[in-house]
């Protein structure tokens, strides 16, 4: 949501050079692609929406993870995870987004059918997905890091 006279952002945040916090101002300097998307919601049905925004991958790439992209399994213990203004939180896998596995056109979106978000914040746009449980509205924080198993006990 956001005050209307404070523009929304979202924090880059975990293993980056560079985290930042960027409004969707800011996203919209990206290169922007437009995704027409289908999802199913099980309160609601189905919904069809036009999206313009940057790619995900183009936002996370900007802020120079710490990711080897010499060889190929390195970086496959590598996930990102994207929050909303309620909390509502889901999982991307780097290999989703990464051109060289997946390379899935998931967006964060600065408009939705030509309505800007700039107060409400970016959408997350996940093209493949049946259910629309991971078009996250109101993004407030990307994480970017790797998998860590906690110690065992014993
Ligand atoms: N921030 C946030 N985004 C969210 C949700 C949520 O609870 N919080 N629900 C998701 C679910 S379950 C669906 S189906 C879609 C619904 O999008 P709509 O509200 O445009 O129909 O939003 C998704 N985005
Ligand atoms: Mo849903």
């Amino acid at each position: 949501m956001g005050r209307p006279d404070a523009p929304a952002s979202v924090r880059l945040r975990g293993l980056l050079d560079d985290p930042a916090e960027l409004t969707v101002a800011q996203l919209r300097s990206l290169p922007s692609h437009h995704v027409e998307a289908r999802f199913n919601c099980l309160g609601n049905g189905d919904q069809q929406h036009g999206f313009d925004g940057p790619r995900l991958w183009d936002v996370v790439r900007a802020a120079h993870p710490r990711v080897d992209l010499h060889g190929r399994k390195g970086r496959l213990r590598f996930l990102l995870t994207v929050t909303g203004t309620d909390g509502h939180c889901a999982v991307v896998s780097w290999a989703e987004i990464d051109p060289e596995f997946g390379g899935q056109q998931i967006l964060l979106a600065t408009s939705i059918d030509g309505a800007p978000l700039d107060s409400a914040g970016p959408q997350l746009v996940v093209p493949a997905d049946y259910c629309g449980a991971r078009y996250i509205s109101g993004i407030t924080e990307v994480w970017v890091g790797p998998f860590q198993r906690e110690p065992l006990p014993g």
